[in-house]
């Protein structure tokens, strides 16, 4: 059996715990606990350790879902967790701009330990207040499609909306592979 590490990582409310509950098949582990500083304001519980959810993809071929807590005080977590990752997500919520310079920061910290494939999952699209996507990758400091990760629209309640989004993420890992970039 193959095991594919996905990290699923972002700033605090993207969606990170939502997005491995919906597409996980076995009851997803978090580490959900009381928020007792500024993320207290975005909602009452936040993710400590991780989150770990596991989808069997094909007959020979598992998928790992880790989930990095949003918060930068948790980053020797993000390190733990990239470190093993064949591939990553990174959510950012569509609809709070104010939230695109964490997500700029996460972005520039595993790409400073890792060369795995990543994918921007830009969530809450269902909200109407949702930046349009190419909007999005401007502020996150993408300026011209050259270079930029390939870009999913998601809605982390919405089981198909995720299904897309892994098949989005798999996708990049196996053109990755094909093309031996690193
Ligand atoms: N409408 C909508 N709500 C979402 C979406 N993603 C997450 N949420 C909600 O946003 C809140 C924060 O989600 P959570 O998964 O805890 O975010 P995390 O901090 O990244 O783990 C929860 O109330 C979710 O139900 C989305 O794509 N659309
Ligand atoms: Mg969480």
């Amino acid at each position: 059996m193959e095991i594919m590490r996905i990290v699923v990582t972002g700033p605090v409310g993207a969606g990170k715990s939502t997005f491995i509950r919906t597409i996980s098949e076995i009851e997803a582990v978090d580490t959900d606990r009381k928020a007792t500083d500024e993320a207290a304001s975005l909602k009452p519980k936040t993710t400590v350790a991780m989150d770990f959810g596991r989808l069997q993809f094909s007959p020979n071929m598992a998928l790992h879902l880790y989930g990095t807590p949003g918060q930068e005080r948790f980053d020797f977590m993000w390190d733990i967790l990239i470190r093993k990752a064949h591939a990553f997500i990174l959510l950012v919520s569509s609809h709070r701009p104010q939230d695109f310079r964490a997500a700029r920061r996460i972005s520039a910290f595993m790409r400073h330990r890792t060369k795995v494939p990543m994918i921007l999952g830009c969530s809450h699209a269902d909200n109407p207040n949702a930046w349009p996507m190419a909007e999005i990758a401007l502020a996150l400091g993408y300026l011209s499609p050259h270079g930029r990760p390939p870009m999913v629209a998601v809605n982390a309640l919405d089981r198909s909306s995720v299904a897309n989004a892994m098949m989005h993420l798999i996708q990049a890992y196996a053109e990755a592979q094909t093309t031996a970039v690193y």
